[in-house]
């Protein structure tokens, strides 16, 4: 595959974007920190995002460097950002599942001189079906070190409870499908509203994404959720323009 040979080249060239959106605090809006999104911009294809481009990795067998790539760049990022930030990495199935993810991703995390506590994790339910216990076993060791481990795209497909009772789950991080209609339609907040009692009651956090108006936000803070991201605090940008972001902040 062309497209193939050319992401290892851009992976040896540095030529992976890493962007990164600002995530803050629902109550009083303060920036807590971002989530790494990878991007490739292909000479010929344009841009790739990052699921585009995890999935090309994965069919040539990019997966481990490309990953290794992403979290290598984005910690080193974040290790010039004040330490009360935090950076939100996401995680596929195909991580998971390669026996070297856990003890490169601990090597790599203490190599950047960021605190292990300072990372969440964000994984996708359909990335946990290849293998459950696996995935779960592997996640606990994350979370026994310090990584706070977040569910991706909550309700938006998959959905699947029992995920709840066995992962070593911090947050829900809610779909902006979720959260699209919650301040003006009554089924959308009433669904928001059960899934903040429920996740209280796990002690998970909520991470209200795809907030795109202050109504939104407001909604989402008022019903109890703990953070929120969206275009309305800032679409994913440069490293560079997330140091501005943070001196305006
Ligand atoms: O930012 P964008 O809409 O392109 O992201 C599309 C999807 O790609 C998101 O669901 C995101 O979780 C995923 N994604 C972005 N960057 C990465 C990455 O570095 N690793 C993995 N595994 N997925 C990523
Ligand atoms: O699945 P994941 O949550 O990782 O995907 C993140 C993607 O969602 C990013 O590519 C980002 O561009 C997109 N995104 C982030 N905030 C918003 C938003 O407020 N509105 C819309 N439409 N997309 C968003
Ligand atoms: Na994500
Ligand atoms: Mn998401």
């Amino acid at each position: 595959h062309p497209v193939a040979s050319d992401l290892g080249q851009a992976i040896t060239a540095d030529a992976i974007d890493l962007l990164f959106q600002p995530q803050y605090a629902a109550a009083g809006n303060a920036l807590s920190g971002a989530e790494a999104l990878a991007r490739w911009h292909h000479p010929v294809h344009g841009s790739l995002a990052g699921d585009a481009l995890v999935a090309i990795a994965q069919s040539s067998g990019l997966a481990r460097r490309l990953t290794r790539h992403i979290v290598r760049g984005a910690l080193g990022v974040a290790a010039d950002w004040p330490a009360h930030l935090r950076l939100s990495l996401n995680v596929t199935a195909a991580d998971l599942l390669d026996r070297t993810y856990v003890d490169d991703l601990l090597a790599l995390v203490a190599d950047s001189g960021v605190a292990a506590e300072r990372l969440t994790l964000e994984i996708t339910e359909h990335a946990l079906v290849a293998d459950l216990d696996r995935s779960a076993e592997r996640l606990a060791l994350l979370a026994e070190a310090g990584i706070r481990i977040a569910l991706d795209d909550f309700g938006a497909g998959f959905c699947n409870f029992h995920y709840l009772k066995v992962l070593p789950l911090d947050a829900l991080k809610l779909d902006r499908s979720m959260v699209q209609g919650v301040a003006h339609d009554r089924r959308d907040l009433a669904i928001l509203r059960a899934i903040v009692a429920m996740a209280r009651t796990l002690e998970l956090r909520i991470i209200a994404e795809g907030i795109e108006t202050p109504a939104q936000r407001d909604v989402a803070a008022r019903e109890g959720c703990d953070l929120w991201q969206g275009f309305l605090g800032g679409r994913p940008m440069t490293s560079a323009a997330f140091a501005d972001h943070i001196s305006a902040c």
